[in-house]
């Protein structure tokens, strides 16, 4: 079969296999990160994002530059597609002085302001008031840039989001939110927390669209929010995608997730979208087996250097506490 010159969505066949790279990249990331905390080499909470990384590949593939993300504590993929090197992120993990945030904070609170990366609290909800504000800003200066903001289902049920989506709704805001919605909050189900069955019903109390997709599908999520990037840049206002998937391991790597099945966690994996994906691509003549074989080379040797560039980076030296601080 010829090689195809367009495929779904209006994408190149090379831009396919940038996300097919991407979606790896940061599942291979995360799963050698949790290899890394059972070694005891890293420093901090690791909050995994295996299961979900059609999200992050989704919803930033095609942002500007200029534009932000406003990333939860799941979604250090959406660093590494912000720009963040891969070596400095691990660096990050391992509080070091090389990392995002010399050594202060291990986890993903940092922000990079050059990059479009706004630093999260731990808080949460409360990065979505703060990104509305940004929409705000973004408005006022006449800009067309647009911010995507994270959160999980178990964040839908704050006050913050709630303030943060009638503002974006009033003011017509250029923010897309993205509900992660891994069925639980820490230990909580979804249907003891919320009495819906989907958070993007929640947007129409505020007067603009929000839609229920398959996360882990990375080719409907990036469509989802193409449309709302679109709208948002027009001056058309906010979007909710609410993005159905699962994480698969517990909340952090030292939750074992007792208060699941494995029967519900399995029924879950069969779900992944990656090697269905993977499929599409070779059926379409896109990817081939020597092709992976060496994107998983390229991703092994990245994660090597970056695990390397990390350990054999210095501590924070004690007098770095009181810098970069404000008075
Ligand atoms: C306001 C607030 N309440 C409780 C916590 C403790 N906490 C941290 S993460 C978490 C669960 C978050 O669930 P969700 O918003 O669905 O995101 P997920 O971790 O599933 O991606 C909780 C309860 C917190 N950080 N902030």
């Amino acid at each position: 079969m010829p090689p195809i010159k367009r495929t779904k969505f209006k994408l190149a066949p090379e831009q396919l296999l940038e996300m097919f790279y991407w979606l790896k990249l940061i599942r291979a990331f995360d799963l050698r990160l949790s290899t890394l905390v059972k070694q005891g080499k890293v420093r901090s909470g690791v909050y995994t994002g295996i299961g979900q990384e059609a999200i992050m590949v989704g919803t930033c593939f095609g942002l500007r530059k200029d534009d932000f993300i406003a990333p939860l504590h799941r979604d250090l993929g959406a660093f590494l597609m912000k720009g963040v090197e891969p070596r400095v992120m691990m660096s990050q993990m391992f509080a070091k002085s090389t990392g995002l945030s010399k050594g202060r904070d291990s986890a993903l609170h940092s922000g990079v302001t050059e990059l479009g990366i706004f630093g999260n609290t731990s808080m949460l909800g409360a990065n979505l008031p703060v990104a509305a504000g940004l929409g705000l800003t973004f408005k006022m200066e006449k800009r067309d840039n647009v911010v995507v903001a994270y959160f999980g289902e178990g964040a839908s049920n704050t006050g913050d989001f709630h303030e943060a989506l009638n503002f974006a709704g009033v003011q017509q805001l250029p923010v897309v939110f993205i509900c992660e919605n891994n069925q639980y909050a820490y230990s909580v189900p979804l249907e003891k927390s919320m009495a819906i069955d989907d958070v993007a019903i929640r947007a129409e109390g505020y007067g603009f669209d929000g839609v229920a997709i398959n996360g882990n599908d990375v080719l409907a999520v990036y469509q989802a929010v193409k449309g709302a990037r679109r709208r948002a840049r027009a001056g058309e206002g906010p979007t909710l995608i609410e993005c159905k998937t699962y994480r698969w391991h517990g909340h952090s790597e030292h939750d074992k997730a007792f208060y699941r099945t494995k029967e519900e966690l399995a029924m879950w994996k069969s779900r992944d979208r990656l090697p269905t994906f993977t499929s599409y691509l070779e059926h379409m003549s896109v990817l081939t087996p020597e092709k992976e074989q060496e994107i998983d080379q390229r991703i092994k040797d990245t994660l090597d250097d970056a695990v390397r560039f990390a350990e054999d980076s210095p501590d924070p030296a004690p007098e770095e506490a009181v810098t970069d601080l404000y008075a």
